[in-house]
């Protein structure tokens, strides 16, 4: 299977799933600004849209998506929390991160107004804090590690990288995230530094 990706990008939540899950994948950086994979292939004969991340499996199926490819590969290694509704309960944080933290932050980077930015950033502190509301355990659904964590771990880097403040029920979650195996392994491959070790 083929995974496209770039480095500190909303792509980063399948990167550390698929080492968690230990999915044998090749991973080919695209530089997402000039739409080039590595090789010198252009980007857009994988994915027309033109964004990451995206999988491609051994049968050509394109899947593109955050939320259909966190669900699919925390379907394959069982990151998804237990009970009748808890894969219904993943799948609204992953929508709630995707819609409601990731986009009004993109669009934040690209607010043509500082009223507007100012604007998107309280809102992304409100998003943020009710995230941190939501979490039942160590980990944000309960005592195990589940794919909207390594969503949520990727948005709080932005935010922390922003300057955006953060709740400390979701810095003891990143910092506990960024002791993963798999983390630290996207991490080296991304060429990042961790962000919240204690
Ligand atoms: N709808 C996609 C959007 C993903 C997305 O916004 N990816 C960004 C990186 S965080 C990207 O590749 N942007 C480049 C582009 O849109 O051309 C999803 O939810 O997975």
């Amino acid at each position: 299977m083929d995974f496209y990706y770039f480095p500190k990008s909303s792509s980063q939540a399948a990167h550390i799933l698929l080492h968690e899950a230990a999915i044998e994948h090749r991973a080919h950086k695209v530089d997402i600004f000039s739409g080039t994979v590595e090789d010198g292939r252009p980007y857009a004969l994988v994915n027309p849209n033109g964004y990451v991340p995206a999988l491609v499996f051994p049968d050509g199926m394109l899947l593109t998506e955050n939320v259909a490819i966190l669900d699919w590969i925390a379907a394959q290694a069982g990151l998804v929390p237990p009970g009748e509704r808890g894969r219904t309960r993943q799948l609204q944080l992953l929508a709630f991160l995707s819609t409601e933290v990731q986009k009004p932050y993109v669009r934040s980077l690209f607010a043509s107004d500082e009223s507007e930015k100012v604007e998107i950033r309280a809102t992304l502190v409100k998003r943020f804090n009710w995230l941190g509301e939501q979490k039942q355990g160590e980990y944000l659904l309960g005592a195990e590690f589940c794919a909207a964590d390594a969503f949520a771990y990727g948005m709080l880097r932005w935010a922390a990288l922003d300057g955006i403040e953060l709740p400390t029920s979701l810095t003891a979650l990143a910092r506990r995230v960024e002791r993963r195996t798999s983390v630290a392994m996207v991490l080296a491959i991304e060429d990042e530094a961790p962000l919240f070790a204690a």
